[in-house]
């Protein structure tokens, strides 16, 4: 086709070829989500190129929009996405106006990159390239049909032999049709995905945990004390922080989840559902959980209650010895439903501490989020070598032959939880009045314990905090100081002492590669109020 050429007087032809694009970029989305629910969701464009840019974001920005976004890093994600692709579809329709093959091939070149985000997901078979082919191929028939309406020449009533430039009649009737076949589209692909996990829905809603054959002992009195502003000792399941690389969270349908055991040393490899893992003998365990993303001070951390199975009678029934008994593998590799893998030292998990296979978190079953319907939870690891949710796999392997999904983005292989204390209230640069000031945190040393924690004021001597009662090694543990507290700016300084005597660091260091020192330090602005 030739260039057209604008009438004169006639309107600018680009407003239209960019709703060309954005009606044709539409439509492809809309048939790609529908063919995504037939595939699996991550292998919808927007999520896949989502998920494409979470595995390889460096790890340092990573850590820069967990800092900037918190929990809503994922929405601001696909926001991101879907504005890029906007103006992407708009450029393309204007573009196709007057070279409409190359308007084509680029509508065409979106589709395929799509695909090619979503082959490289983990877990990705070659049907994930399917949805945004499809999407591409149906945005570029789109954009054929509108630039061509839109491109021919209409006669122009009352003037005999003249023409428009456009059909615009013919134009609007075919973004009408193109935009509602697509809102239905679209709409048919989330009830359709909604029934998917409408299913695993109601498999966790009929989910009846047993009671545990081992209970935990209730949590001691005096362990969870009342002072405004402290974290409560067990953190509620709702506030519970969240970290993963799911951009849709995976909702498993209990009734066909299984669970394959296999590797280096496993002599009775294992293949169980839900319902015989649950006819096992059930511990229930308090375990605060840290992530290694969190930062002197931050939010990522939280106590529960977990019921589940200890992963070492497991790991025992199938054959597997830990390197100290002449073991082959010294590391287990998790893998989740959505490809995640996490490994944890054999060692740590068969050394007699409460590592589970978790199926209930503070008196229910897993919370979707949270890796309903099984996940692992190590006391003493740092969440990315030890808490891999929506449990499917374990592979017995070494740490010499595999590479996690975190080691292979340069986090440390293995990482102990470090002893951290924060304090929760006063809060950062806030205003208190002079004279008795409640100084209060938590502080944990997974599997260590806290023995310890002191409290400075400006630089000035550490003085002992009062702590908690202790509910166990594996969990945090809350402490108070009560401050007198005189007019004028002051610094706080909090710091801990682990069960094995060692005091907390006071050296500063970011958070990569196993996780962030330092002691929290708290600037307040005594006044009276
Ligand atoms: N499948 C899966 N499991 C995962 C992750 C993940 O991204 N995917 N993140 C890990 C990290 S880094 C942490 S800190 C914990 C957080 O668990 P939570 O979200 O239940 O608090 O989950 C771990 N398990
Ligand atoms: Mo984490």
């Amino acid at each position: 086709m030739e260039p057209v050429e604008r009438a004169r007087g006639a309107r600018p032809l680009w407003p239209a070829g960019a709703v060309c694009g954005l009606v044709a970029a539409f439509a492809g989305l809309a048939v790609a989500s529908l063919a995504a629910v037939a595939v699996r969701p991550e292998s919808a464009p927007l999520t896949a190129v989502g998920g494409a840019v979470v595995d390889r974001t460096p790890a340092a920005v990573k850590e820069w929009a967990i800092r900037t976004f918190g929990t809503s890093d994922k929405p601001v994600l696909t926001l991101g996405i879907t504005v890029v692709l906007a103006v992407l579809a708009a450029a393309t329709g204007v573009l196709a106006v007057h070279r409409l093959h190359t308007g084509l091939a680029l509508a065409g070149a979106v589709g395929v990159l799509g695909a090619v985000a979503a082959l490289g997901r983990p877990e990705a078979s070659w049907r994930d390239a399917l949805p945004s082919l499809a999407g591409g191929a149906v945005a570029a028939g789109v954009l054929y049909l509108l630039v061509t309406t839109l491109r021919r020449p209409r006669p122009a009533p009352g003037r005999p032999g003249g023409t428009w430039p456009m059909d615009r009649r013919g134009f609007g009737r075919i973004v009408t049709a193109t935009v509602a076949a697509s809102a239905v589209a679209g709409l048919a692909g989330r009830r359709l995905g909604a029934h998917g996990s409408a299913r695993a829905t109601a498999s966790r809603a009929d989910l009846v945990l047993p009671p545990p054959a081992v209970p935990a002992p209730p949590v001691p009195a005096g362990a969870d004390l009342p002072i405004p502003g402290l974290s409560p000792f067990i953190t509620p399941t709702g506030d519970f922080y969240r970290v993963d690389t799911a951009l849709v969270v995976p909702r498993v349908d209990a009734g066909t989840w299984r669970l394959t055991l296999r590797g280096d040393g496993v002599a009775r490899p294992l293949s169980l559902d839900l319902r015989t893992l649950l006819a096992r003998p059930l511990v229930e365990h308090d375990v605060t959980l840290t992530c290694v993303s969190n930062e002197v001070g931050g939010p990522y951390a939280g106590n529960a209650r977990w019921l589940g199975v200890r992963l070492a009678d497991l790991l025992r029934e199938a054959g597997v010895r830990p390197p100290s008994e002449g073991g082959p593998a010294d590391q287990l590799v998790a893998r989740s439903v959505d490809g995640m893998t996490i490994g944890t030292p054999v060692e740590a998990v068969m050394d007699g501490r409460d590592a589970l296979l978790a199926v209930g978190m503070n008196g229910a079953p897993l919370p979707f989020a949270h890796g309903f319907p099984v996940r692992m939870v190590v006391p003493g690891l740092y969440g990315y070598v030890s808490a891999c949710k929506w449990l499917t796999e374990l592979r017995l392997t070494t740490f010499a032959a595999y590479d996690a999904y975190w080691v292979r983005r340069s986090w440390a292989q293995q990482a102990v939880v470090k002893t951290q204390s924060r304090i929760d209230t006063p809060r950062p640069f806030g205003r208190v009045s002079p004279g008795r000031v409640m100084v209060a945190g938590v502080a944990w040393a997974q599997h260590r314990g806290i023995s310890r924690v002191e409290v400075r004021v400006d630089d000035g001597p550490w003085s002992p905090a009062r702590l908690a009662a202790a509910d166990g090694v594996d969990t945090w543990r809350q402490w108070v100081w009560p401050w007198d507290a005189v007019p004028g700016g002051h610094t706080l300084q909090v710091r801990a002492t682990d069960g094995s005597g060692r005091t907390q660091t006071g050296t500063r260091s970011g958070t990569l590669p196993d996780g962030a020192t330092g002691w929290h330090t708290v600037t307040v602005d005594v006044r009276p109020l």
